[in-house]
């Protein structure tokens, strides 16, 4: 039996993933690659949605994929590429900005967030139309799965609507996806700031660890974590934030359930637990960030298997294009 396709993606927009990144989103990409023919998507078209320089762009752009690969994905078996490489992409999202609203568009709550912390006079015309190329990068794999955080859901629905809407319209072309949101219980929150996100954007950084910290810096993030006064390690995301994320990443990383944690510690002051959450995550890490400093040194080499990736990916996305612009009555270039 063939396996149904999946595609997600990733921002090159920070030069290291964090922990969240890498529990909320990696470690499930990898533990799909058996069941699915999986496309992951380095999404540079979609960082140039913010100002970035040009020569940050390339590195985080290679860094992006090197930390992919050293946290298991694995080129044989999924096709990891470079947006920019597949030309498909930008076509496709036109074809769909011409079947998309204004007013559908104008809806998407994460243009509203990011285009009120740019101010209306520096948010792009591209950065409004980001949902639309989501959708193009989606569509062009026909994937039936799109495994990504509750925070994108929204773009997922306007996908799925603008596919049936060309179905409908032009004939049948594309596959519906489905969202595959991943649990709550993997997402990982500010060391600082326990009640919000661990995210590239936040202004601290001692409120984050990289998979590019390394391992001294990773022991001082996580002890000066914010906890409470309370002294007990119980999980309460409520009451206690700072303690439940702790346990939260614990039992993410070691695949143990939150109350056999609780047991092991019951009694144990939070210093003790700081310092063991400091060694399960250094042992997840250490090794990843390793893996990625050996990809980084062989540039030719990364950039090769971007390379095959891209060839992978072109196939899939040319057949899907060349479907779409003869439904929409586009002519053929004679040979
Ligand atoms: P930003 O921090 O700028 O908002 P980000 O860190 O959220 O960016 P994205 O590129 O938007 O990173 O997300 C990549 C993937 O990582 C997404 O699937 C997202 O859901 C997941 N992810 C991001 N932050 C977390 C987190 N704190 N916990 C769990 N998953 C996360
Ligand atoms: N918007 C997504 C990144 C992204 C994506 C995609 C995810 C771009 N294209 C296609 C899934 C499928 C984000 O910010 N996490």
């Amino acid at each position: 039996m063939t396996k149904p396709n999946l595609l997600s993606g990733m921002q090159p927009s920070a030069g290291s993933l964090h922990l969240g990144n890498y529990l909320g989103a990696l470690v499930n990409w990898a533990g799909m690659q058996d069941d699915y023919n999986a496309y992951y998507v380095i999404v540079d078209l979609h960082a140039i949605t913010s100002p970035q320089k040009p020569a940050e762009l390339r590195t985080n752009s290679r860094r992006t994929a090197a930390q992919y690969i050293a946290a298991g994905i694995d080129v044989t078996k999924s096709a990891l590429f470079v947006q920019s490489h597949v030309p498909a992409h930008a076509q496709l999202a036109w074809v769909l900005n011409c079947i998309t609203g204004f007013g559908e568009a104008s809806r998407m709550t994460q243009f509203k967030d990011k285009s009120q912390k740019a101010g209306a006079d520096s948010a792009s015309v591209g950065l409004f139309t980001y949902p639309i190329l989501q959708a193009a990068d989606i569509l062009l794999y026909q994937p039936k799965a799109v495994p990504v955080g509750e925070d994108q859901r929204q773009h997922i629905e306007l996908t799925r609507d603008l596919a049936m809407r060309f179905n409908a319209r032009f004939g049948d072309t594309f596959t519906i996806p489905e969202a595959v949101i991943l649990k709550e219980t993997a997402k990982i929150y500010d060391l600082q700031n326990p009640t919000a996100k661990m995210s590239k954007s936040t202004a601290d950084p001692k409120g984050l660890v990289n998979i590019m910290d390394d391992n001294a810096t990773i022991l001082k993030k996580i002890k000066s974590a914010v906890t409470d006064t309370e002294g007990i390690i119980k999980f309460d995301r409520e009451a206690k934030a700072g303690v439940s994320n702790l346990l939260g990443i614990y039992s993410a990383i070691s695949g143990r359930s939150i109350e056999s944690i609780e047991g092991e510690f019951e009694g144990a002051g939070y210093g003790v637990l700081k310092a063991e959450v400091a060694n399960v995550v250094i042992a997840a890490i250490e090794p990843i960030r390793e893996r990625t400093q050996e990809l980084m040194s062989d540039q030719n080499e990364l950039d090769r298997l971007l390379a095959e990736g891209a060839d992978k990916a072109n196939e899939v996305a040319e057949a899907t294009l060349a479907k779409v612009y003869d439904a929409i009555g586009f002519l053929k270039a004679a040979k």
